[in-house]
């Protein structure tokens, strides 16, 4: 197996990140002073003392945007400094440049503000009854709901509360900025969307895009916390690079990341699901209250795919899927991994979980029952086609032994009282493309010099998901010739223009795809000059292990003496070509159309143990079948399946923001937020890669970036299933379940009743708890 391109640099520390290369000489250093209410009109803003404060350089705030004060990447109003009204708590206000970070701090602590405080709205069904709604909420729909609820044999309704998500990158946001020549200004910026950042810097500073050059190394995550909210910073540094002529750079430390950036979006939700007799779905109607924070962003974006995702994996005849953005006064949340189809497989689930809890059954009889097939429609009209569901449901079934699993959590649970086991599935079926569909184009230039060696420039940014190492596989592999060959370029809109966003797990596809394009140009270039000098027709050449073969023989050809020749003959060793999606489309007026390229699949089982007195609980083991088509390269592949099964498993049980009413985030920094760690990783984890061939992907292969993270949401109905076989008391379907959550689930009713608890708990069962 071969590493990824990055793997010596970071083991040995030598990766450059933004702010690791060497500073420019009188670099300046920005800090941002945030509101410190969520909602009100400024009334006073008070710079003196901080202007005052030596090394303070400049101050900014709106009134010196030299352009226009928008960064909205989809629905514009969206200020990058607030010029009246403030919406959430950290909202930029004004920007300190000074001589140095802790300078540019103590200037923000000087600056005072006197704001009229407006309603704080932080709930996104108070936000839904006002009627304050990012963009008009949606409905998606197939059959006819309404008339088939008579021919349920069971109907269950419930409502869930699903919390958000810090993304939690290792490098916090930040950005250099460097004065070129006139008003241009290169920046170096960490952000998933070099493009965005580039227009948004050049409408921030009222200059024409080709002012503006990005150029992106390497992310140390993103998450999705850097599609658009890495805009911001790169802007701010940008327009004080310009106004000041001098190089200035923005890191946000922790603190300030967590309270001013947004995360992935908390959802309220209803559900209401039909089912017959045999367990089969009739139909359900699901209602999805998006907490979207004080500004769009990409919240419509988001939801849009919680639209997409409500049915999971599932064949729903009749379903009605409403979903509204609603604005309230949070920062604005943004993508996360998953990108709000998390939150509606959630939902799914939970709802099939209280069928089968009402039916007295296993939550995995109806699930498997009602997996899609070929053939069938999702409630958007795409049919399903080359579909994986049953198949990784069999093989992970059959590999991991579904039967004998739940037989030994039986008999565990039977000869325990205080501990429980709990086991759950969780198959997954996510859309592969934008759901914006022009987004899904990307560009590719490849450059071989005379030595052999190649540099590859594409849109894709490495946020340490492995692109820059797929596009050296793909390009070797598609030239026939060594990886180590090959040098993947930084992410730089000089070289890439107009380029999408790293995101929507679509980057390996687009950008590859666009690879294999540019290298098939300097093939056929390639072979129609080696034809005369072969003697043979252009397409019995084929090149492979550094030779030009003819009809599948070795000639002397060595890829070396090809280029020379090549380079002597004034053949052209660049091309750059251009990669657009086919077949997908979407028309939003009927809400219906084809908006993914292919779905990505897998089943993973989770088993979990409990202890149901304290509330504590182990993950005993997960067991994954994912598809990923033909591999590009498996260590990426493991590292995606791996590091996204442990992200949706933090989300699932330990990661908790907590707000207070003001809209106030009190678990801003790592020690009130719990993320995970290794003592949270399952005991035991295995991964089984199913590799088929995939007609949409480049070389066959499947998009892996977000998919894994939904598996995570099979954690919580495990540690459910196991809670459930403590008691068979009904506790709401809200995440995560926290260990707090367990203990308040199965105890807070002995706070009501304190007789309950000697009822329920026999003294031997403590006893058990206790010495384990
Ligand atoms: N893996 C690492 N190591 N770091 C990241 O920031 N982002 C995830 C996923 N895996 C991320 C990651 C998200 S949100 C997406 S959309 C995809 O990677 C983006 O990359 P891809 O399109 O190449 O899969
Ligand atoms: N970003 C985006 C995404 O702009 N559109 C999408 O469809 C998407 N999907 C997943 C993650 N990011
Ligand atoms: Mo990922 S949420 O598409 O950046």
């Amino acid at each position: 197996m071969k590493n990824h391109v990055d793997a010596a640099f970071h083991t040995r520390g030598e990766s450059l990140y933004v702010d690791d290369n060497p500073e420019p000489a009188g670099m300046l250093h920005v800090a941002v002073f945030g509101s410190p209410l969520a909602h009100g009109t400024i009334r006073r803003l008070d710079l003196s003392a901080a202007r005052a404060l030596p090394g303070v350089v400049a101050i900014f705030t709106a009134k010196d945007i030299p352009g226009q004060n928008e960064v909205g990447p989809i629905l514009k109003g969206e200020v990058l400094l607030v010029e009246e009204l403030v919406e959430f708590i950290g909202q930029p206000v004004a920007i300190v440049v000074a001589e140095t970070p802790e300078i540019a701090h103590f200037g923000v602590d000087l600056i005072d503000i006197e704001i009229d405080e407006l309603p704080i709205v932080v709930d996104p069904r108070v936000a839904h009854a006002n009627g304050n709604f990012i963009a008009p909420p949606r409905t998606f729909a197939i059959g006819d709901v309404d008339a088939v609820w008579r021919d349920c044999d069971l109907i269950v309704e419930g409502q869930c509360e699903i919390a958000g998500q810090e993304h939690l990158y290792l490098e916090t946001q930040r950005a250099r900025a460097i004065p070129t020549e006139g008003d241009q200004v290169r920046c170096y910026s960490s952000t998933q969307s070099p493009y965005a950042v580039q227009s948004a810097c050049a409408r921030i500073c009222g200059v024409p895009q080709h002012k503006i050059e990005i150029d992106v190394k390497r992310l140390g995550g993103g998450f999705g916390g850097k599609e658009d909210q890495a805009t911001h910073w790169a802007c701010i540094v940008t327009m004080a690079a310009r106004l000041l002529r001098k190089p200035v750079q923005i890191v946000l430390n922790r603190i300030d990341d967590m309270q001013m950036t947004g995360k992935r979006h908390p959802y309220s939700a209803d559900f209401k699901l039909g089912l017959k007799k045999d367990g089969t779905i009739e139909a359900l109607d699901f209602k999805f209250y998006q907490n979207s924070g004080a500004a769009a962003d990409l919240s419509t974006a988001v939801l849009e795919r919680t639209l997409f995702h409500a049915t999971n994996t599932y064949r729903v005849p009749n379903a009605r899927i409403y979903a509204a953005a609603c604005k309230t006064n949070l920062h604005p949340h943004t993508a996360f991994r998953g990108f709000g189809g998390p939150q509606a497989m959630f939902v799914m689930e939970a709802a099939l979980s209280k069928a089968a809890e009402t039916m007295g059954i296993e939550r995995e009889e109806l699930q498997y029952k009602n997996l899609i097939s070929d053939g069938d429609v999702f409630p958007f009209g795409q049919v399903v086609e080359d579909c994986q569901a049953k198949i990784c449901w069999d093989d992970a079934a059959e590999t991991f032994d579904l039967a004998g699993t739940r037989k030994r959590i039986e008999e565990y649970n039977a000869t325990h009282t205080a501990t429980k086991k709990g086991f759950a599935v969780m198959p997954i079926c996510f859309g592969i493309s934008f759901t914006k569909i022009h987004l899904n184009q990307a560009s590719s230039l490849v450059h071989i010099y005379t030595d052999g060696s190649l540099s590859v420039s594409t849109g894709g940014v490495e946020m340490g998901q492995g692109v820059s190492t797929n596009m050296a596989e793909i390009a070797a592999a598609e030239l026939g010739i060594s990886r180590a060959r090959i040098k993947v370029e930084s992410t730089n809109t000089t070289r890439i223009a107009n380029m999408s966003p790293s995101a929507a797990s679509a980057t390996t596809d687009l950008n590859g795809n666009a690879t294999i394009l540019a290298t098939n140009q300097i093939l056929t270039r390639f072979r129609a000059m080696l034809a005369p000098e072969l003697g043979c027709a252009e397409d019995a050449i084929t090149f492979k292990d550094e030779l030009v073969y003819v009809d599948g023989e070795p000639t002397e050809w060595s890829w070396e003496k090809v280029v020379e020749h090549a380079y002597l003959n004034r053949v052209a060793l660049s091309a750059h070509a251009f990669f657009a999606t086919p077949r997908i489309h979407f028309d939003s007026a009927v809400e219906k159309g084809h908006p993914f390229a292919y779905h990505v699949y897998g089943a993973t089982h989770f088993e979990v143990t409990v202890d149901c007195l304290r509330g504590r609980y182990e993950i005993d083991a997960v067991r994954m079948v994912h598809d990923l088509g033909r591999q590009i390269n498996e260590v990426v592949d493991l590292g995606q399946l791996e590091g996204g099964l442990a992200q949706g498993i933090g989300w699932m049980t330990l990661e908790e923001l907590a707000y207070d009413e003001k809209g106030r985030l009190l678990s801003k920094a790592l020690s009130t937020y719990k993320a995970p760690d290794v003592f949270s990783s399952p005991k035991k984890l295995e991964v089984k890669m199913r590799s088929t061939e995939n007609p949409a992907g480049p070389r066959g292969s499947k998009a892996v970036g977000e998919p894994p993270i939904m598996y995570g949401i099979g954690v919580y109905f495990a540690l459910r299933d196991a809670m459930r076989a403590y008691t068979a008391r009904d506790f709401p379907y809200d995440a995560p379940m926290t260990p707090e959550r367990v203990l308040m689930s199965l105890h807070s009713h002995f706070l009501d009743d304190p007789n309950a608890a000697r009822e329920t708990a026999p003294a031997g069962e403590v006893s058990e708890a206790v010495a384990e």
